[in-house]
């Protein structure tokens, strides 16, 4: 378009995204790009102290594996993530986070982040790997720690408000990023040495549960649009647990978190009989051996748990809050001041735990007049997303780190550089690399300064620029643009611009995305269910939609980037229907269920991959076999274990 300024930006390593892992790369790059002279370049298209998933705040931190105590090992932490994801999980990944996620939480503290201390200066633990913190203002702390590591050193720069769209590749290699600015017309060109993607995971692909005014208001942030799954896969990457989405059960509605109350405050979840369907159900876990006579039961299982009884009309659950209250305050019956004191501070606990995070609970507590030391309040699972940081696993399959790997892992796991995808100088953390759960904000952060080390390293041993066709480029933003000028073409033709036979709008191209995948795709109005010939359908449609997004229109910057952020989607959503479809079992219950292998196969204890291949336009689906690299008891001395 006319009038749309190029700006081309030279790097040596580009951060796509400013969350979490972005905010970690950015601090470790900064330290080893200046010992060689090079240069980091970070980009998020929001404003760093407020984006991702952290904008609101956190009130815990919830990986934390506590080395210096000695209670814990890396190898525990590997076995806690092994279970909850059924026996798939990388177990390089998950301990390479481990071993080093205490620094970085101990670094959170140095740079101001207020965690919770009990009277002998102890961190407050939520559960065995959760730190309880003061966390409204957590993501501005590491943001400013992460601003100050580029823009003080001299090595880098940050830019703020710029969409990155998708990858520009020199032949296997990734060269750069493309996007746009949601403020100015400019289309931006980055080309660098190394990539390293960090745009967190997706929401919205599946219809929430929120609709009309209350449409937004998800668990998961609602800019986070798939945007890194898009970037690797249409890079050429081999994706991995495409299928493992996460389904969080939380108070409805305003999706309180209910980690704090079932941990914490020892709550208890009772059906509308007053049944716990924990106690009732337990049989139920036997189904799923081994992984359902793990402690703890893995998140999916204790969803499953709640969902039969949904289904037989047992709704709605609650959490038990005004239960647990008593029981606490119990010890403190018989002290009249004591009592009134312990309850002040319950009171207070409950409400901080939604004031930290997730504002809109308190207020609809506020709103409905719930006072939870009286009231239970309901709870229930949400629609899926994408997460490969918390209770999900989807995202890039990434090499793990030379030292952990054992002869027989080295083979599969192992490709020269750690969190290197499969595709030359792209590096993924964070949402963005899959396999390797139970990170969370923390695991993160630190994934983001082990990806960065090694992305520097690259660059060190690569030090060439990437060469990028002037002529692709071009074209990519002639296709990038297109929205806004079919909207500039064609918007006169119609009274309601909403309506028109030459283009569709943001929202109803996402309205339609949503409805496949909520009906065919196991969202919540098919109870999570799916099979062979529902994904199938879902396939088909989402072909049709595909060929559709070539008629997105967009009247403005804002709109432009809202057409990308469902293109993104409509990526995701496909790598998940495909990755369902090809693993002929329901091993994740309360994730997903295929009413057509309703069962978990054993010989389905394997990897199921992906990889779009962008010269043919076609998919590859693919294993990948799970090995252990816990051989023997003593061995590998560096996982503490
Ligand atoms: O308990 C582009 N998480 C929690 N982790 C904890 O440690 N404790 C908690 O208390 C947590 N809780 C929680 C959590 C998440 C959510 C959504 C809620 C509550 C409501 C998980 C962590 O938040 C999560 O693991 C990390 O944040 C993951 O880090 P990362 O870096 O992978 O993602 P990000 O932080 O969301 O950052 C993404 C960045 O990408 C940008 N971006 N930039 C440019 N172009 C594009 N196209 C882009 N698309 C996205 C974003 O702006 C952002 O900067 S609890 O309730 O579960
Ligand atoms: P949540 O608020 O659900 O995200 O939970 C925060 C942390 O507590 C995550 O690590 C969860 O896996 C964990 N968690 C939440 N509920 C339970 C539970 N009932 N049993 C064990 N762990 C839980």
């Amino acid at each position: 378009m006319a009038n749309f300024e190029d700006r081309i930006v030279e790097t040596d390593l580009l951060i796509l995204g400013g969350g979490m892992a972005a905010c970690g790369a950015a601090v470790e790059a900064a330290y080893w790009a200046k010992q060689h002279g090079l240069k980091v370049t970070l980009v998020d298209k929001a404003a760093v102290d407020r984006s991702g998933a952290v904008a609101m705040g956190l009130s815990a931190i919830n990986q934390y594996v506590g080395l210096r105590d000695g209670k814990n090992t890396v190898k525990d932490y590997v076995e806690y993530v092994r279970n909850d994801l059924m026996g798939i999980t990388r177990e390089d990944l998950v301990a390479n986070i481990a071993r080093h996620v205490d620094s970085t939480v101990h670094l959170f503290e140095k740079w101001g982040l207020p965690i919770w201390k009990d009277e002998e200066g102890n961190y407050v633990h939520e559960g065995r790997w959760q730190l309880m913190i003061n966390g409204e203002s957590y993501k501005v702390v590491v943001a400013e720690a992460a601003k100050n590591a580029l823009l003080q050193s001299g090595v880098g720069e940050i830019y703020e408000r710029v969409f990155i769209v998708g990858p520009l590749m020199d032949g296997d290699r990734c060269a750069g990023a493309v996007g746009f600015s949601v403020r100015d017309n400019i289309f931006y060109i980055f080309r660098a040495k190394a990539t390293l993607v960090a745009m967190g995971g997706a929401v919205h692909v599946f219809k929430p549960r929120s609709s009309g005014e209350g449409m937004g208001r998800a668990w998961y942030p609602p800019w986070n649009s798939g945007s890194s799954a898009y970037f690797t896969i249409k890079a050429g990457a081999e994706m991995t647990c495409q299928e493992v989405r996460f389904i969080p059960v939380r108070f409805k509605d305003a999706y309180g978190p209910v980690g704090a109350w079932f941990l914490l405050f020892k709550s208890r979840a009772t059906n509308a009989m007053g049944g716990d369907y924990m106690v009732e159900r337990r049989d139920e876990l036997e189904k799923w051996a081994p992984y359902g006579r793990v402690k703890p039961i893995p998140a999916n299982l204790r969803n499953w748990l709640g969902m039969l009884d949904i289904k037989e009309g047992k709704g709605p659950i609650y959490m038990r809050t005004e239960e647990a209250i008593a029981k606490i305050a119990e010890a403190y019956k018989g002290d009249d001041k004591a009592y009134k004191k312990k309850m002040r501070e319950l009171e207070s606990e409950a409400w901080e735990d939604f004031l930290d995070m997730t504002i809109s609970q308190a207020l609809l507590w506020a709103a409905t007049n719930v006072q939870p030391e009286e009231k239970s309040s309901e709870i229930a699972a949400a629609e899926p997303y994408f997460i490969g940081s918390h209770s999900g696993a989807s995202g890039a399959w990434v090499s793990g780190p030379e030292d952990l790997q054992t002869e027989e892992t080295r083979e599969e796991y192992f490709w020269g550089y750690t969190n290197m995808s499969t595709v030359k100088g792209l590096f993924c953390a964070g949402d963005a690399s899959g396999a390797s759960s139970h990170k969370f904000s923390s695991g993160s952060h630190a994934e983001g300064r082990i990806a960065a080390k090694s992305a520097i390293k690259f660059i060190v041993e690569n030090n060439t620029m990437p060469e990028i066709d002037q002529a692709k480029v071009m074209a990519l933003k002639a296709e990038i643009l297109r929205p806004l000028e079919l909207y500039e073409k064609h918007a006169h033709e119609t009274t309601d611009t909403e309506v028109n036979p030459n283009y569709i709008r943001w929202r109803q191209f996402m309205f339609r995305l949503q409805k496949i995948m909520d009906e065919y795709a196991g969202g919540i109005s098919a109870q999570f269910t799916t099979n062979e010939a529902m994904l199938n359908r879902a396939l088909e449609l989402l072909g049709y939609l595909k060929e559709d997004s070539e008629k997105l229109a967009a009247a403005n910057l804002h709109e432009l980037m809202r057409c990308w952020e469902n293109i993104h989607r409509m990526w995701q959503a496909e790598a998940h229907v495909r990755t369902m479809l090809f693993r002929e079992e329901t091993r994740w219950p309360g994730y997903y269920f295929r009413a057509d292998k309703p069962a978990m196969d054993e010989k389905w204890e394997v990897f199921a991959n992906c990889r779009y291949d962008p010269k043919t336009n076609s998919w590859q689906m693919l294993t990948r076999p799970i090995k252990s690299i816990f051989p023997k008891p003593g061995e590998h001395e560096l996982l503490g274990g």
